[in-house]
């Protein structure tokens, strides 16, 4: 802390009693406001691509206004990518939404005749509303949603909890990783995964392209480990940087991961390099798992996947010479229709060759009991989670009957038939907090759905015509410049922010959500006040620290010994069950190569494989609609940090030379890409590179107009497990486009 500031520091009480008296109060940015003249240091994380724990940024502000942003070298993860930098061109964006904004024509009208209203008449008019619907058709009938900006999670599902609805949604129960650990949930009763790490012989690294999507220290360290002697099985239909540094490159066509899993599997029954021990004590299902291996034979693998047989027994073997650990994939196979089956295949190999929760292999976290991540709510007592788990509660979810197994396992509720859940009446009225409807396969069905709904709403940084056409309300969420929470949790770690006042009248999703709480219930004590610095201390007063105590380390950022020290084994001495015995999370305490949960739904227990959909004369590439790419977050970053706009201006897919050659496309041309579930076609430039294989392309979804990509993606065939679309299950056609 700069002298400079400390001097403006407001002597204000700051969350629960025994944390002020025995800490310095917590510094507010708006009294700090330093003349505009005096330089001082500022400390946020940067939201903006939304993988965790995010990076710290340091940052010197003049006044009130940010200046310069740099490493911020104390923390955890302290270097900027790209995309962090320029978020600064984000904050001062002169497009960015300043103001609440009413509508005043009616819904689905060409111009929304948006007008500028104060915070006390949106909150009114938000109250009013969502208690009407409440009211005449059941608090149930609110959905409750997150986008990707994970920061607001916390607030937004108790305001659900309090409110009354356990339809609380988020971009992670639409798409992203929480297939995955719904998949590791089911056989293992929580997520299990380990890097690669100083102990491992070998780790396999599954449909997971780290060197882009989470840079920090992910390919640095993969390089160290490397050079120490790891070996490294890698699964990835592209030749990704990852990829390269593979001793096996298991380069399946997509879709088809989970053959190779089974054809893994199969070599370790059959050469006996399965752990007895350990699968006789810990798993069940194993006499099911050997008959049903049997069909995949190298040799139907290889014809079925593409992959040489000589490689699925050299990965087996490679895998089980251990300790082994594996890291599965965030995102691209839980986009497909059998995703979580392929998913859960090999993460039994950890099972099978006993590489689960050992020195060297995979671990599960070392979490204290009342722990879920920041961006499910921080603790299970801050968001009440038990409520969201009572049948009663699970009964009112709009996904008890499209995705029952998910609806049981989970406590973030799907909302991907939610065209279909307001066409039924199920759902009224919409509270979305950073909401971007370009996720879902035809996102016109969402719009529509939209301008249907009795009542919305919606935070975010930019007014996005988009999503927010037909709502009745936008208003202006501050930035991570400009808010204190959440504060950030690194493994044992925990760091707070010092931030600068918001631009305009932009209030935190902290103070929105929580204010919104209050005003619905009444209630402001159940919901702080509305102070997002109160409701934090509500959390870190539990863990024996508070925001200001974690404010006064800074640049520090400290261990909290709250969490417990990393512990291996932790199934043996009863530290993962809620009861304290040995075993798993599962149903049955053991580690489930048969899901009971999945069998009890109607599907079969173990993760059998499905063929995916394969390319056709008219339809002959496989598209991967929605790979990351280094420089860009989805749909969000390009406008809105023009630097990154400069990087890729339009719609770029990656082509293999040989399909390029084929349709005498050359690097840089124009093509149309066609699917058979769209009369549209979508516009992009193609890039041709040796990363792909013939007969797959990869493309970035959330493209406005004629370049959007999310059209191409059917609304069937999705996966039943998760009820994840099926974005990446697609087969297109791709055809020059003439001068
Ligand atoms: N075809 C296809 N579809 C996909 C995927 C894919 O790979 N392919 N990926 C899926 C995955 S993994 C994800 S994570 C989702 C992406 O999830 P999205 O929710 O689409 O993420 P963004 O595009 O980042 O858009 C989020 C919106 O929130 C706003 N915003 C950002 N930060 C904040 C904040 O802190 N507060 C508020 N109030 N607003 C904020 C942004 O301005 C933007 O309008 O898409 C999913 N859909
Ligand atoms: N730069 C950047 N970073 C990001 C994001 C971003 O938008 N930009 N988004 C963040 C978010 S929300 C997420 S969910 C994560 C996603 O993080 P990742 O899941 O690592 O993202 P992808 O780049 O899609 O990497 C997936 C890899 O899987 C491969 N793959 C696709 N289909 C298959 C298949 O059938 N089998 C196998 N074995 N592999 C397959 C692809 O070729 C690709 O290389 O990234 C996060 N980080
Ligand atoms: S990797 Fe880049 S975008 Fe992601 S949190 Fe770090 S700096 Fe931000
Ligand atoms: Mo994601």
């Amino acid at each position: 802390m700069t002298p400079s500031v400390s001097r403006r520091t407001l002597v204000k009480g700051a969350g629960a009693s025994f944390a002020a008296s025995l800490f310095s109060p917590v510094t507010r940015a708006a009294e700090a406001a330093a003349p505009a003249s005096e330089e001082w240091s500022g400390w946020t994380i940067c939201d903006s691509c939304n993988h965790m724990p995010m990076c710290g940024i340091h940052f010197r502000a003049k006044g009130n206004t940010v200046i310069r942003i740099e490493n911020w070298k104390e923390h955890p993860n302290h270097f900027l990518c790209s995309k962090g930098i320029s978020t600064l061109q984000r904050l001062y964006n002169p497009n960015r939404l300043l103001y609440p904004l009413k509508r005043t024509a009616p819904k689905g009208a060409k111009d929304p005749g948006w007008v500028r209203i104060g915070w006390d008449e949106a909150i009114a008019m938000i109250a009013k509303n969502l208690n009407e619907v409440k009211a005449k058709y059941g608090a149930e009938t609110v959905l409750f949603y997150c986008g990707d900006p994970k920061e607001p999670r916390p607030p937004v599902m108790r305001l659900a909890r309090y409110f009354g609805s356990p339809n609380y949604c988020c971009e992670s129960s639409v798409a992203c990783n929480l297939a995955y650990v719904h998949a590791q949930e089911l056989s293992f009763g929580g997520e299990v995964s380990g890097g690669p790490n100083g102990k491992a012989k070998c780790t396999m690294i599954v449909g997971k392209n780290g060197s882009w999507a989470s840079p920090h220290g992910f390919y640095r360290n993969l390089l160290a480990q490397k050079a120490r002697g790891l070996k490294l099985i890698v699964s990835d239909p592209r030749r990704t940087k990852v990829a390269e540094l593979a001793d096996v490159h298991l380069q399946p066509r997509a879709g088809t991961d989970g053959a190779v899993a089974w054809g893994m599997i199969r070599v370790l029954v059959k050469e006996n390099l399965v752990k007895r021990d350990f699968v006789d004590q810990w798993c069940t299902g194993y006499e099911e798992l050997v008959k049903y291996c049997e069909r995949f034979t190298p040799e139907y693998v290889e014809a079925e996947t593409g992959v040489p047989a000589e490689n699925i027994i050299q990965a087996a073997r490679l895998f089980a010479d251990g300790p082994s650990s594996m890291m599965l994939p965030g995102q691209s196979i839980p986009h497909q229709g059998n995703g979580c089956n392929n998913v859960r295949a090999y993460s039994l190999l950890m099972a099978l060759t006993g590489n689960v929760d050992n020195a060297g292999g995979s671990t599960f976290e070392d979490w204290p009991e009342d722990y879920v991540r920041w961006d499910e709510g921080y603790t299970r007592s801050f968001i009440d989670q038990k409520w969201f788990n009572e049948p009663e509660q699970k009964a009112k979810r709009i996904d008890r009957e499209f995705a029952p197994v998910w609806n049981e396992m989970q406590v973030l509720c799907n909302p991907n038939k939610l065209p279909e859940m307001v066409e039924a009446g199920r759902i009224h009225a919409f509270a979305g907090f950073g909401t971007n409807i370009l996720i879902w396969p035809s996102p016109d069905e969402y719009k529509a759905a939209m301008r249907k709904m009795d009542f919305s709403f919606a935070t975010d940084y930019f007014y996005r015509d988009d999503t927010h056409h037909d709502m009745d309300l936008v208003l202006p969420a501050a930035m991570n410049f400009e808010r204190y929470a959440p504060f950030g949790t690194h493994g044992r770690k925990v760091s707070a922010r010092k931030p600068v006042k918001p631009l305009g009248e932009a209030w935190e999703d902290w103070k929105i959500a929580l204010t919104i709480g209050a005003a619905c219930t009444g209630d402001s004590d159940l919901f702080f006040g509305g102070d997002p610095v109160k409701a934090c201390d509500s959390i870190l007063n539990g863990w024996g620290t508070s925001y200001a105590e974690r404010q006064a380390m800074l640049p520090n950022v400290n261990v909290c010994e709250w969490f417990p020290k990393p512990a291996t084994e932790k199934y043996a001495k009863g530290l993962l069950r809620f009861d304290h015995k040995p075993g798993f999370r599962t149903p049955s305490g053991k580690i489930e190569f048969v899901s009971s949960v999945q069998a009890k739904h109607g599907f079969p227990g173990l993760p059998e494989y499905t063929p995916a959909p394969k390319p056709t004369a008219e339809y002959p590439l496989k598209l991967l609609n929605g790979t990351r790419r280094p420089y860009i977050t989805h749909s969000k970053t390009r406008g809105d940090q023009p630097y990154l706009l400069e990087l890729e201006p339009e719609s770029v897919i990656n082509m293999s030379p040989d399909d390029a050659a084929a349709r005498g496309i050359a690097e840089g041309d124009q093509v149309w890409i066609t699917s058979p579930y769209t009369s549209k076609k979508v516009r992009a430039r193609v890039r041709v590179t040796i990363m792909m294989q013939p007969g797959l392309i990869d493309a970035q979804y959330g493209w406005r107009g004629d370049q959007e990509t999310q059209d191409l993606i059917p609304r069937k065939g999705w996966d039943p497990i998760s009820g994840y679309p099926c974005c990446n299950d697609v087969c297109v056609q791709v055809t020059k486009a003439q001068a």
